[in-house]
């Protein structure tokens, strides 16, 4: 397969002006009609991208084209023109219903009630019809949609609407005019039989917008959530980042067959639905707070994606990381801070670490690729969004706004480069912050280590903090990056510090942020009475590996008493890391987890801590992230260790304890979704849970209890787990109850299929093999694809891989079976295997077999090939 590199970006040859789009819609048969204005930027052909599409005409300023006047070759459409200026036509045939790729045209649903929609992103727009498909083509779009109107009453496209019509043989047609300049991957269309809810939203700039939310009849009473999470969305963005709205209506529309989470197309987002629907019956609050990320995310790419586009698709982190740290924002301010952060941190030692540890691993800012769908990645998202909280940090609030200000102003109808977008953030300032470049061309995460000394007879404290980055897949060479160190010191008390550096002539402030950027730098801090314990990172400051050689009584100074919520939890982690190690093999036995049981005991009976951080602080770092821990991993084993610690911690906290705290927050159970009752749900998880190792039998009864009980989805879910985790057997009539009452339901049946396929242990092949013979189970859709092999290969190590080999040789069987239908998909699920080489000798052996063979294969799509051929590397 053919490379893209990044250093060979040039500029297009040819401008498209205008686009005129015409579509005679059918479900088997679409005909679309393009008119380009094009305008000659450079002395080369016109070239443009179609694939997978039938050529049924093709006129150069209204006269048509022979055979010989056009190369049409390798999905590019060549016409040598000698104008500076001219008009292309084309007639395209493409067939919706036999797209089970789900990119370009598709059916969405059966034949007979689902509907047609797209999706562009990032090369989609080619197999609708022949165009330069790249970022960096901007053009006005004037989209007119024809179909039947019994079988197609709703017609979208995005833009503004510009007349609607009947036309004989009950056909009608819709208008749509897109005054915005905009690349392909951000055309969208939707036709069908779809319902709405609407309200009526006035901008601060003044522009009433007309907002509809559109799903099919059956869910249409689940999108209630979606718009006040898009109204809060839309008034967060002007109070925040001065951004107004700038059509007069806004769309989103809701499928339940979509390949990502959800999609900015410009006034038409399309979602798939496990990010758009929610109710108390069938969505945790988990789900809840993700519907109001997601309309948060795609409502905010209008600015930073839309407005400002990227100039090709390695730029792609300039919209996605910077989109994700506005989403994250927003979310904080909506919640907790603390929590917001726990989580988004969670998510990336959960999601990028391993990705960058592997033989997947690639920057932020890639330098090729051979197919552009399988960089949609946690380290282009979440690790992009790191680094732009970091320039956000060094610049403070204002000065980020500022820079932010003139970056929109500054590149407005643009197709930008993450060079221009430090350029414009340093500009607004002053100042120059072209270093933190380098963090997005290098891959890997860096380590951060601390070294302390303290001299009591001067009272001095000398830290000496050094980076070092491992070398990465393709990438040997590592550079030091500058690395922000936001840091205080207590004293045994935990009492913050004062801190003056050596040469200060006075104390400041209790916290200081201190940038490494260089491989080396030692600080001192002056008039420190005592050994002090460093809080390091403070707010994770930068996105490395933080190892420092804390005394378990250290961690537990900053576990008590860290104001900064966050490294509040990560005393935990850290404590829970060591306590970890002293449950390996068997043995319950350290300073460290006694010192972590003691403090989490003390913690738990401590009622001025609050029940969502309580929550997190009894939650250690998952089987996922102690494989970190570990140089050579055995899955079952990490799992058994850790099993140890959390039966240590619950037998410390005592039974008594953690059934009063059980039967309390089991009182004040409701469905009620405000902060205070989602924090008990998740506090009455992770109390059962304990509880169920060192008292099962009575566990066992109130997970019983919990899900006849459930006012909502998130106890019964809860419940259902716990059940199945104490004693499958009993939990078989609760499985059995769930999949009838929830019959229909996809999202709460695609729960159903998950829960399952992350329980533990040699069984869990056999209840897959079993649970793929279910009706509802299908390889067609892709959040069905997840719920059952993504969340068995991803979330259940023990599970995934067994010591035979056998689960390895299941995937492999199913991965070409998926990427027959859906290419994206099969690609995603691929990446499980990511992992390989650090498995323990006999798992490594039989998965390097297993991904030898497949990618060796030749009859396999390029999204899978991609992902196989650097796996197996
Ligand atoms: N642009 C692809 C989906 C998203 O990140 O919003
Ligand atoms: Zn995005």
């Amino acid at each position: 397969t053919s490379v893209i590199r990044l250093a060979d970006y040039r500029p297009p040859a040819w401008a498209v002006e205008d686009v005129v789009l015409e579509f005679d819609l059918g479900i088997d048969h679409t005909e679309v009609t393009s008119r380009l204005t094009l305008v000659r930027q450079a002395d080369e052909p016109i070239r443009l991208n179609g694939e997978g599409i039938e050529l049924l005409e093709l006129t150069l300023d209204g006269r048509p084209l022979g055979d010989g006047e056009y190369i049409l070759a390798n999905g590019v459409l060549e016409v040598a023109v000698d104008a500076d200026r001219c008009t292309l036509g084309a007639r395209v045939a493409v067939r919706p219903a036999e797209n089970t790729a789900f990119e370009g045209l598709y059916l969405s649903g059966s034949r007979d009630r689902g509907f047609l929609l797209t999706q562009c992103e990032a090369e989609g727009f080619r197999h609708i019809t022949y165009f330069p498909d790249r970022p960096d083509v901007l053009s006005k779009y004037t989209v007119t949609l024809r179909a039947d109107r019994q079988r197609f009453p709703v017609l979208l496209a995005g833009g503004n609407p510009d007349g609607t019509g009947d036309l004989a043989d009950g056909r009608h047609w819709a208008r749509f005019v897109d005054p915005h300049p905009k690349p392909s991957y951000l055309f969208a269309l939707v036709a069908g039989r779809l319902e709405r809810i609407s309200h009526d939203y006035t901008t601060a700039d003044g522009r009433a917008v007309a907002l509809h939310i559109w799903a099919e009849a059956d869910v249409i009473d689940r999108c209630d959530y979606a718009m006040d999470s898009l109204i809060r969305s839309m008034q967060w963005d002007e109070r925040t980042y001065g951004r107004n709205y700038d059509l007069d209506v806004f769309h989103v529309v809701a499928t339940h067959d979509f390949n990502m989470g959800a999609m900015e197309n410009k006034g038409l987002n399309i979602f798939n639905a496990k990010y758009l629907l929610a109710d108390p019956d069938s969505s945790t609050d988990d789900e809840y707070r993700h519907v109001e990320a997601v309309v948060a995310h795609e409502y905010f790419h209008n600015w930073s994606g839309n407005r400002v586009t990227c100039r090709d698709w390695f730029q792609l982190s300039l919209k996605e990381g910077l989109t994700v740290f506005r989403e994250q924002s927003f979310s904080a301010d909506m919640n907790s801070v603390s929590l917001k952060r726990i989580e988004d941190v969670a998510l990336l030692r959960r999601a990028q670490f391993p990705e960058d540890a592997g033989p997947l691993s690639h920057p932020v800012r890639p330098s090729q690729y051979s197919e552009i769908n399988n960089f949609y990645t946690a380290t282009v998202y979440e690790k992009g969004s790191e680094l732009v909280r970091m320039l956000a940090g060094h610049l403070g609030r204002d000065g980020f706004r500022k820079g932010m200000d003139l970056y929109f102003d500054r590149h407005d109808g643009d197709a930008a480069t993450i060079e221009d977008f430090l350029k414009s953030l340093g500009d607004a300032n002053g100042t120059d912050l072209s270093a933190y470049l380098a963090w997005y061309g290098q891959a890997g995460t860096p380590r951060l280590t601390a070294e302390a000394r303290y001299d009591a007879t001067q009272s001095r404290y000398r830290l000496t903090l050094r980076q070092r980055t491992p070398a990465s897949a393709g990438q040997t060479v590592k550079h030091a990056l500058p690395i922000p160190v936001r840091l205080s010191l207590f004293d045994a008390s935990g009492k913050a510090l004062p801190l003056r550096l050596e040469g200060e002539a006075t104390a400041g402030a209790t916290e200081r942020t201190i940038v490494l950027d260089g491989a080396e730098r030692s600080i001192v801090f002056e008039d420190i009475a005592s050994a002090p314990v460093p809080s390091l990172l403070r707010g994770f400051s930068a996105p490395v590996i933080l190892e420092f050689d804390y005394a378990p009584e250290e961690l537990g100074v900053l576990l008590r008493h860290d104001p900064d919520g966050f490294n509040r939890w990560e005393a935990g982690q850290q404590l829970a890391g060591l306590a970890y190690d002293d449950c390996r093999d068997g043995k319950v036995d350290g300073a460290a987890i006694g010192a972590w049981t003691r403090a989490l005991a003390q913690l738990f009976g401590d009622p001025s801590v609050e029940d969502a951080l309580l929550a997190e602080l009894l939650t250690p770092p998952g089987e996922i992230e102690l494989v970190e821990r570990q140089p050579e991993r055995d899955p079952d084993r990490i799992r058994a260790s850790r099993q140890a610690m959390l039966r240590a911690l619950a037998s410390r906290i005592g039974v008594p304890a953690l059934r009063a705290r059980y039967e309390a927050l089991r009182a004040a159970t409701s469905a009620a979704l405000d902060a205070t009752s989602q924090a008990q749900r998740q506090l009455k998880r992770r109390v059962l849970d304990l509880l169920s190792l060192v008292d099962e039998a009575h566990a066992r009864e109130l997970a019983r209890a919990q899900y006849d009980e459930a006012p909502g989805m998130t106890d019964r879910l809860a419940a259902l787990a716990t059940l199945a985790t104490v004693d499958p057997d009993a939990a078989t009539p609760a499985f059995a109850h769930f999949r009838h009452r929830y019959e229909g339901n996809a999202l709460a049946l695609d729960k159903w299929f998950a829960v399952q396929a992350q329980l533990p242990g040699e069984t869990a092949l056999g209840r897959i093999q079993s649970l793929e013979r279910d009706d509802a189970f299908t390889l067609k859709n892709p959040n069905r694809v997840q719920s059952l092999l993504g969340s068995f290969a991803r979330a259940n190590p023990s599970g995934f891989h067994r010591a035979d080999g056998a689960a390895y040789r299941w995937l492999a069987d199913r991965l070409v079976a998926i990427d027959a239908l859906n290419p994206q998909v099969a690609a995603r699920v691929a990446t499980a295997f990511n992992g390989w080489k650090r498995l323990e000798p006999v798992r490594r052996e039989s998965a390097h077999a297993v991904v030898a063979e497949l990618a060796s294969r030749k009859d396999l799509s390029r999204d899978l090939t991609d992902i196989l051929a650097r796996v197996a590397l």
